[in-house]
């Protein structure tokens, strides 16, 4: 029987894998946390308090609730990591370390670390972004994601431990609001369409990034946490893409169904954040390792996601 325990649970893309998590596995398997107290759907169901950071509480949490997966969500992302990046750094990598330590000392059968394509820098070639390439990130949220699947890689490679890993391009979903990314524009976009009738956008119109709708990354997420061990040959993570758009262009989605709407531009320091990052992502591997395949593109992701946020916002 598999026991699950999510750190970050209450984060944009937490708040939705722990669902889908309790409707594979059972309420009562899957043990959410956080630093804060889950409400409405998500309080139904073990919950406890959990500071990422805390080695000690997490290894009595394990052994309280009998845990054999971890999915370890808890992160400072890209734009707010920049505000205090020591902090960042310790906060990305300590909790990362607990994790893995905790499946190495109590043989846990499989864990989940997110990545991103945070790790690709300026060097990187921006098209079609291979698995295997130059990497040299200049935000301290990358950094720590490239240092990251190093460790992930040597815990598999040394221990033995089957920890898994995605590099997700920017997550857009509407049930839970993400917090200081790059590409938290293609979220907030949706919600001042609806709200205001028009977005000024913090990225210029051209900036081309990858991009995911959440739906398509909790079955991402779920499809490479249940593939045959055998299956899953990089073991530091995996290029995984959906879509490439820019502001422009999810503007002229929105316009389809609000014709409205209008977008204006004022770039600031995110925008040198986007411009090292890649337009596009080549997942290849994950296609032909574990049958990767995403659903959405933009104009479905943009009608659910204007149909899904209208009643909530009224
Ligand atoms: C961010 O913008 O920091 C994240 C990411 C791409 O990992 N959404």
């Amino acid at each position: 029987m598999d026991k699950i325990l999510v750190i970050g649970a209450l984060g944009q893309l937490g708040s939705e894998l722990s669902l889908a998590l309790r409707d594979i596995y059972g309420r009562d398997n899957v043990v959410i946390t956080d630093i804060k107290e889950p409400s409405g759907k998500l309080a139904d169901g073990p919950s406890e308090i959990l500071n990422a950071m805390d080695r000690e509480k997490l290894f009595e949490l394990a052994d309280k609730h009998q845990i054999t997966q971890v999915y370890h969500l808890a992160a400072i992302l890209s734009a707010k990591g920049e505000s205090d990046p020591k902090f960042a750094w310790q906060l990305n990598m300590d909790s990362l370390i607990h994790v893995l330590d905790l499946a190495k000392e109590k043989n846990l059968k499989r864990i989940y670390w997110p990545s991103s394509i945070a790790v690709f820098g300026p060097s990187t070639p921006v098209d079609n972004t291979p698995q295997n390439t130059i990497m040299d990130p200049n935000t301290i949220y990358g950094i720590s994601k490239l240092a990251g699947e190093r460790w992930c890689e040597y815990y598999h490679n040394k221990y033995g431990v089957d920890v898994r890993s995605l590099r997700y391009p920017g997550l857009i979903g509407h049930k839970a609001k993400p917090g200081g990314g790059t590409t938290d524009y293609a979220v907030d976009i949706y919600y001042k369409a609806l709200e205001e009738g028009k977005y000024e956008c913090f990225l210029s119109e051209n900036t081309y990034l990858p991009m995911m709708y959440m739906d398509d990354a909790v079955k991402a997420t779920i499809d490479l946490m249940q593939a045959e061990e055998s299956d899953v040959k990089v073991r530091s993570s995996y290029n995984i893409s959906a879509i490439s758009f820019s502001p422009k262009e999810i503007a002229e989605s929105i316009k389809k169904e609000m014709p409205e709407f209008e977008i204006s531009y004022s770039p600031d320091f995110r925008q040198k954040i986007a411009d090292s990052w890649p337009n596009s992502i080549d997942d290849s591997s994950a296609r032909n390792d574990w049958g990767w395949s995403h659903q959405f593109d933009l104009d479905k992701m943009t009608s659910e996601i204007l149909t899904g946020l209208k009643p909530l916002l009224n």
